[in-house]
């Protein structure tokens, strides 16, 4: 058997080096690839820790839909039409009864809770507006609707606790205002009534 010729070694070499190059190289782009990948879940941490939550309940198994309307200091507004805005997020248009029978794994559950959900991920410095709509009323009879807005760091406390009562679809009203200051302590809180629903619906029209 002939030996490989110096020359013949030294392209193997040559072919070495650029295999662990190439090899060196697939690393470092799989290492950047992974970096990327990283970076928006380490984003969307962020983003889902909530510093306060506003809370919306009407009786259980009531079948009216009420809505949450709220409005930031830059004036966004988040409801069922306009579940993110800013910093605000709302969990899910609840419409009383209606599909509160959800699927979970081919099972049939029942959620009998009615109740919507605002969570503000950062505290803005300015006034909120709280706003209920009767978006569908059943009854001739007012519907008892409680607001709990609380501040959830570094410690839970509650901003305001209050109930209301709506009279018939289309009843909007100010259930709470409140101001943060800076440093996202309250400054001061009103319920003098504010109208969003018509800003609310226009924009949605554009
Ligand atoms: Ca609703
Ligand atoms: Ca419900």
């Amino acid at each position: 058997m002939k030996h490989p010729s110096i020359k013949n070694k030294s392209e193997q070499d040559a072919f070495t080096d650029l295999l662990f190059n190439a090899l060196l190289g697939f690393a470092l782009m799989f290492a950047v690839a992974f970096m990327l990948m990283s970076t928006p879940e380490k984003k969307g941490k962020i983003e889902t820790k909530a510093e306060y939550l506003i809370t919306v309940r009407w009786e259980d198994k009531h079948p009216d839909d009420v809505d949450a309307i709220v409005e930031d200091p830059s004036g966004g507004l988040v409801w069922y039409h306009n579940r993110d805005s800013g910093l605000m997020h709302l969990d899910r248009d609840d419409r009383g009864v209606f599909a509160d029978q959800i699927e979970v794994a081919g099972v049939k559950v029942n959620n009998p809770i009615n109740q919507e959900t605002v969570t503000l991920r950062a505290s803005q410095a300015g006034e909120y507006v709280v706003n209920l709509l009767h978006y569908k009323s059943n009854y001739s009879a007012p519907l008892p609707v409680s607001v709990k807005v609380e501040k959830l760091n570094p410690e839970v406390s509650v901003i305001y606790y209050g109930n209301h009562e709506l009279n018939g679809s289309g009843d909007e009203l100010t259930a709470i205002r409140f101001t943060l200051d800076a440093a996202g302590g309250v400054a001061r809180t009103s319920q003098r009534p504010k109208r969003l629903l018509t800003r609310a619906v226009a924009e949605a029209k554009k």
